[in-house]
């Protein structure tokens, strides 16, 4: 029997029915090439990336392989005209947004072949894509790790999936079998998992990003940003300490802006720990090894974890 029916590896041409979230400068080549390999949607991430280097990373996954990937485009990015114009040129096979509407930008995308899936945070959001011709969406919850909206996957989902026809992928807080298990339950044709492929093995974050995501307890997960209107999720930190303290002053946007330009990058690349902003979903505590990515997807859909789970409800439900 066909595995995983009535979900989105028909559609995307892919094993299992996993997107790996699309992390500004984690997502880079390397780590997509790896996921797709092992059989899920592998994204680059373009983030805040000039369009160069974007268009560069295309190039590098095809060189490493023939199966479908994605390309997230961030939308609040300064490069973003020219990223959305590399999406359609390069007919990136799936294309996914975050952070925006990408209304304007659908017709050309759809033109160019590519499958397009929009991040989105709340229902309005969720019809208004189905609307403007998206394909699937993805409903990310406010425990994932970086820029988030106000509600949970768990009031998320059930408010999307009964509100429009096309497939619904779940996002936020899903990193093993059981929180697989739980976003099918809510209707999901899929999963989006970030956090626990910073910790693939295939993944070039700098490894004190890596340690800080091993050794992060539950109450380190953050919110910054609120009163920007750009609540982002990350790791308690000194430049966290630093910007809670500025968040109610006066000026605080143009503070916080300034604090927090290139410390995502700051990260991946130096793990700098006074300047960094190390995003990451509520599940990081979860999580306690590096492991190559083949083994984390094998992880998240093994049989008998999943079954396991199904079982145990249906046990205690006594049906
Ligand atoms: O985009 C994300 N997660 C991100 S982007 C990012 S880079 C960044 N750096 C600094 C500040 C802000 C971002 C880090 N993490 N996830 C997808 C996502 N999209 N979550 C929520 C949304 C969203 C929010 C509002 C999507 C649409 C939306 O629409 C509002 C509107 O424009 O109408």
């Amino acid at each position: 029997m066909r595995k995983f029916p009535g979900t989105i590896c028909d559609l995307l041409g892919i094993e299992y029915p996993l997107i790996q979230g699309g992390m500004a400068w984690v997502s880079n080549a390397k780590l997509a090439a790896a996921v797709s390999m092992a059989g899920g949607l592998g994204v680059i991430a373009a983030g805040n990336a000039p369009a160069d280097w974007v268009r560069a990373q295309i190039k590098e996954v095809r060189e490493m392989t023939d199966k479908p990937f994605g390309l997230n485009v961030m939308l609040l990015s300064p490069y973003v005209d020219e990223v959305v114009k590399i999406v359609s040129e390069e007919k990136v096979p799936v294309v996914i947004t975050g952070a925006g509407t990408p209304g304007p930008y659908m017709k050309d995308w759809k033109a160019a072949g590519c499958i397009v899936a929009p991040v989105v945070a709340s229902k309005a959001l969720a019809i208004m894509m189905q609307r403007a011709g998206a394909d699937f969406v993805i409903a990310e919850g406010s425990e994932a790790g970086g820029h988030i909206g106000e509600l949970t996957t768990m009031v998320l989902m059930p408010n999307i999936t009964c509100a429009v026809d096309i497939p619904v992928v779940a996002a936020g807080g899903i990193f093993d079998a059981n929180t697989v298990a739980a976003a099918m339950c809510l209707g999901a044709a899929g999963v989006q998992v970030g956090t626990r492929f910073i910790l693939a093995e295939e993944c070039t974050a700098h490894s004190e990003y890596k340690r800080r995501l091993i050794k992060a307890k539950d109450i380190d997960s953050k919110v910054t940003g609120r009163v920007t209107g750009h609540p982002v999720r990350l790791l308690r930190s000194p430049l966290v300490r630093e910007m809670a303290k500025v968040e109610y002053e006066d000026n605080a946007v143009e503070k916080l802006e300034k604090m927090g330009e290139g410390s995502l990058q700051n990260a991946v690349m130096t793990g700098d720990k006074d300047s960094s902003s190390f995003m990451a979903g509520q599940c990081a505590c979860m999580l306690c090894e590096e492991q190559p990515a083949k083994a984390i997807i094998e992880d998240l859909f093994d049989e008998g974890k999943l079954s396991g789970a199904l079982g145990n409800v249906q046990g205690r439900l006594g049906i």
